[in-house]
């Protein structure tokens, strides 16, 4: 544990028009309601919605997701600025395009990117029209130019970017990854290399001195933790979880940490927001 840290900036997103389900715009709500301490501790960014091409299912409430993480793009800036490490809670993954390009606009950071989708589709390839499928590779710089111009111009490199304990990669992601060189470590190459050995995968991948985390919470085996909104059978165990976490935190400068998909309609029994707990206990240090 690094104790010469800065300060975490806690930051709530209660948005879901990234995705196609309704739920992930209750869970800061849902947090403050499990962790009232969290109330005093958390600013709340509100979602902005607005008008939209409703016959347009390419990429759905485009508009809104602009704009929303075009807010939180700002918000994020200026926390860095102002000394802090920016720990963003959700709300659907879309919400990540806007604090990387927060971030990327003072700094290189690397990505790592666990979850168990690869978020790396195109409005031309995105079988769902849902932009939090659209978020690695607008990063990137690929997709619908009101996603992939938040980040004026500073784009992620493929090379800073790691995806671990992908589970369920579409074709035209598959594609994406062969093309541009982004390192996927898959849920099953997890797996057969052990939590430790592939977590040094990730240091070799890797060479950067900050890093960003994009944790989504389906990354989590639905049986520990079934309240998101896209569940994929697999996925790490909770304790799994906290080691990642751990383990990141000591081998990097861990600057700024998305936890998101937060669904609390399927939250049976409290078990996912107890992840959320956990995490932001670990990052408290
Ligand atoms: N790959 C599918 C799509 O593009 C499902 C994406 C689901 N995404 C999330 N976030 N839940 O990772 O529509
Ligand atoms: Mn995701
Ligand atoms: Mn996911
Ligand atoms: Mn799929």
């Amino acid at each position: 544990i690094n104790v010469e840290r800065v300060p975490n900036f806690l930051m709530g997103v209660p948005f879901n028009l990234g995705a196609a389900y309704t739920g992930t715009e209750y869970a800061v709500d849902y947090l403050f309601g499990e962790y009232p301490e969290l109330k005093n501790q958390m600013e709340v960014i509100s979602p902005i919605h607005e008008e939209e091409d409703l016959l347009n299912t390419r990429t759905k409430f485009i508009n809104s997701v602009a704009a929303t993480t075009q807010a939180v793009a700002e918000r994020v800036r200026e926390v860095v600025e102002d000394g802090y490490r920016p720990i963003v809670v959700g709300g659907d993954h879309s919400i990540a395009l806007g604090s990387i390009s927060g971030v990327l606009s003072s700094k290189r950071t690397g990505v790592i990117w666990i979850d168990a989708h690869g978020d790396m589709n195109t409005p031309e390839t995105s079988p769902s029209g849902n932009t939090h499928g659209m978020v690695l590779s607008a990063l990137m710089g690929y997709g619908d130019s009101r996603l992939t111009t938040l980040n004026e111009g500073n784009f992620l490199d493929p090379k800073d970017v790691v995806v671990f304990g992908a589970r369920d990669l579409d074709p035209g992601e598959l594609k994406f990854i062969a093309e541009t060189g982004v390192n996927v470590i898959t849920w099953d190459e997890v797996s057969n290399l052990g939590l430790e050995a592939a977590l040094e995968r990730v240091k070799e991948l890797l060479k950067v001195e900050n890093l960003h985390i994009s944790f989504d919470l389906d990354s989590v085996d639905p049986e520990e933790a079934p309240g998101v909104s896209v569940p994929v059978k697999g996925g790490f165990k909770r304790e799994e979880v906290l080691e990642i976490f751990s383990t990141l935190e000591a081998a990097y400068e861990v600057t700024s940490v998305d936890i998101v998909e937060l669904n609390p309609l399927a939250d049976r029994e409290g078990k996912s927001v107890e992840v959320v707990k956990a995490l932001l206990h670990l990052l408290e240090g």
